[in-house]
């Protein structure tokens, strides 16, 4: 296996060098990978990532700086060498803790997704997004024929080979919506997929990004717009 880590970053100075420590610490060692940023911040997160790794091949730094998170995490896939793809935020929510079983799992199964909403799972912030972004993702599960409790926790291993024949550009646009077309298209492609529950750490530093009741209605539509239209994600020609 070799593992491209995909970190998408805005305004993350704080804890960034600390989040990639983390993750290099908790790859097994027989487990090649590469860490791939992804940065659109107006502070230093890209910098003080390039100035730390600019003697290690295995972080690699792109300043884009144009904000985006869904096509920030398209640019990183289209720049990775892989053959499979971890996304994580970058805020210590995935908590790098997860990797070593994450990557047992990937042993036997397509698609190894973090869960806040299944038994063991959980996210401590705000009770009213944490019901709420619960029950969105039952509306998710029940509108898409998924058999799923998180769709939008945004922390999976998947093989890169699944992407094969997606219209990707179609599928990463705007935030996190793109992470249910994803697993629509995953779903019809019928890949084996496994949920684990995690429990989201906090953000050591910064602020969250997340408007969340003007995200509950883009992610509703686009939904939406998935359950109808969906199945144009998948090109049939090659
Ligand atoms: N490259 C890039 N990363 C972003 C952008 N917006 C958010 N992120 C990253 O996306 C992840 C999730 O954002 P966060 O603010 O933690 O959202 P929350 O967990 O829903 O509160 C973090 O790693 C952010 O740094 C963006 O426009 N560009
Ligand atoms: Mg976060």
């Amino acid at each position: 296996m070799k593992l491209s880590i995909i970190l998408p970053t805005f305004n993350e100075e704080g804890h960034i060098v600390d989040f990639i420590e983390a993750i290099r610490k908790n790859i097994p060692e027989e487990v090649k990978y590469e860490v791939i940023v992804v940065d659109d911040s107006k502070d230093r997160t890209g910098e003080v990532v390039q100035e730390k790794y600019k003697d290690d091949l295995s972080v690699k730094v792109f300043l884009r700086k144009k904000r985006g998170l869904a096509t920030a995490i398209l640019y990183g896939i289209e720049h990775s060498s892989g053959d499979h793809i971890l996304l994580m935020d970058t805020d210590f929510n995935h908590d790098p803790a997860y990797i070593p079983r994450m990557i047992d799992m990937s042993k036997f199964y397509d698609i190894v997704s973090g869960s806040r909403y299944m038994w063991g799972g959980a996210m401590k912030m705000a009770r009213f997004r944490f019901l709420g972004s619960k029950l969105f993702n039952k509306f998710v599960a029940l509108t898409l024929g998924l058999n799923i409790a998180d769709a939008t926790a945004g922390f999976v291993l998947f093989k890169k080979s699944l992407l094969h024949n997606l219209d990707l550009k179609a599928i990463f646009q705007g935030y996190g919506e793109f992470c249910i077309k994803l697993v629509y298209t995953f779903k019809l492609k019928a890949a084996s997929l496994i949920e684990f529950p995690v429990i989201y750490k906090a953000r050591p530093t910064g602020k969250s990004k997340t408007n969340f009741t003007k995200y509950l209605f883009i992610y509703t539509w686009a939904t939406i717009k998935t359950r109808f239209n969906g199945r144009k994600l998948i090109h049939s020609t090659n």
